[in-house]
């Protein structure tokens, strides 16, 4: 019996051995998670990254101290090899558009599909829904735990030369797009003479005149890198939803006990729902954010169904071409949730 109770009490020991490194493994955090942005801190996106940078400093008691390197600064490169970083573990996290992400996540072409999502509602439902739920699965079987869905925005058009109000009017513009190749195919489509570059350098070509045109959200980056100083013409068609995802590189993820893994699930999800109401101010039930570029000497150009209709017209062949990519299921499934939108009189 005595003997047992020493044998027991050596085994405990080692196992108490054993266990105290790990018990003291918070102390192994890093003392920097490094986080990446295709923009700079202005705007509801960067924005964003500090709030979630600050709760969870705050939240974790200083044990997980988040930076933030805007501007591309970590992928110094293209911006659409974000995931890949995130994916080797140079980027702890990422506020990603799914536009650089999809490259590497096929799935996520979904949101550039032409004329796709006639609105938020529609958006929300097919990122809460199973769609969305799917998407989630995919991009963490790659290696990136998402935590939730945030927003750069509907996708307008700008340009330096002229008001787009039909397809004619692409005709020899020069647009910078970002360097996923259906948006090639898209503006190829309509018209124009697309030509893609990074965000970074995209700047320079606008104030050199290099280039005509781009297309963004009016509030996540058309305002904060004011964008009217180059270019005089918007046109208002909400061609393309751009959501973000707030990810985390799956070793780094790994490396935190549960606790910590529920205190940066929470605070991203408040953080997210916080980012997408800024991304969405003065655009949804206002026209603040439109009114705004008219001051600052934009002309607008909204457009009537029907001439939304001839843009939509010329870009079907991208359905045909895309739809095997990003998978046929998936297409029907957000379709079901927009049509059960379009029903109940929103979308
Ligand atoms: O490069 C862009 O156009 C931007 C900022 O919207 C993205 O990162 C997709």
């Amino acid at each position: 019996m005595r003997r047992h109770g020493i044998i027991l009490s050596v085994l405990g020991a080692l196992a108490l051995a054993w266990t105290l490194p790990w018990a003291g493994e918070a102390a192994t955090y890093k003392p920097e998670y490094k986080t990446s942005l295709v923009v700079g801190p202005t705007g509801p996106w960067g924005e964003a990254a500090a709030r979630f940078a600050d709760l969870v400093k705050e939240r974790s008691g200083g044990k997980i101290n988040i930076k933030n390197y805007f501007a591309g600064q970590l992928f110094a490169g293209r911006q659409t090899n974000e995931f890949l970083l995130l994916r080797q573990g140079v980027a702890d996290f990422a506020w990603g558009s799914t536009i650089n992400w999809s490259p590497q996540v096929k799935e996520l072409n979904l949101f550039s599909l032409p004329f796709f999502f006639p609105g938020y509602d529609a958006l929300d439902a097919v990122e809460n829904g199973s769609a969305g739920k799917r998407i989630f699965k995919i991009v963490e079987e790659k290696g990136v735990i998402p935590l939730c869905w945030g927003e750069n925005g509907f996708r307008e058009v700008t340009n330096s030369k002229r008001p787009i109000q039909k397809p004619g009017d692409m005709e020899g513009l020069k647009l910078r797009v970002v360097g996923s190749p259906i948006f090639i195919d898209i503006f190829k489509a309509v018209g124009a003479n697309p030509v893609s570059m990074n965000w970074a350098e995209a700047q320079t070509a606008f104030q050199q005149g290099t280039v005509d045109g781009q297309e963004n959200p009016i509030v996540s980056v058309i305002m904060p890198y004011k964008l009217w100083q180059t270019q005089k013409h918007i046109t208002l068609w909400k061609y393309a939803i751009d959501p973000l995802i707030l990810g985390v590189s799956k070793t780094t993820w790994d490396s935190f006990d549960a606790s910590d893994q529920a205190l940066l699930r929470k605070a991203g999800e408040e953080t997210c729902a916080w980012q997408k109401k800024g991304a969405r101010e003065g655009l949804q039930g206002s026209t603040a954010a439109v009114d705004n570029l008219a001051k600052n000497g934009m002309t607008v150009v909204s457009l009537t169904p029907k001439e939304l209709e001839a843009f939509k017209q010329k870009t079907l062949g991208v359905y045909t071409k895309w739809g095997q990519d990003i998978g046929p299921d998936l297409i029907a499934d957000a379709e079901r949730e927009i049509a059960k939108i379009a029903k109940a009189g929103k979308r």
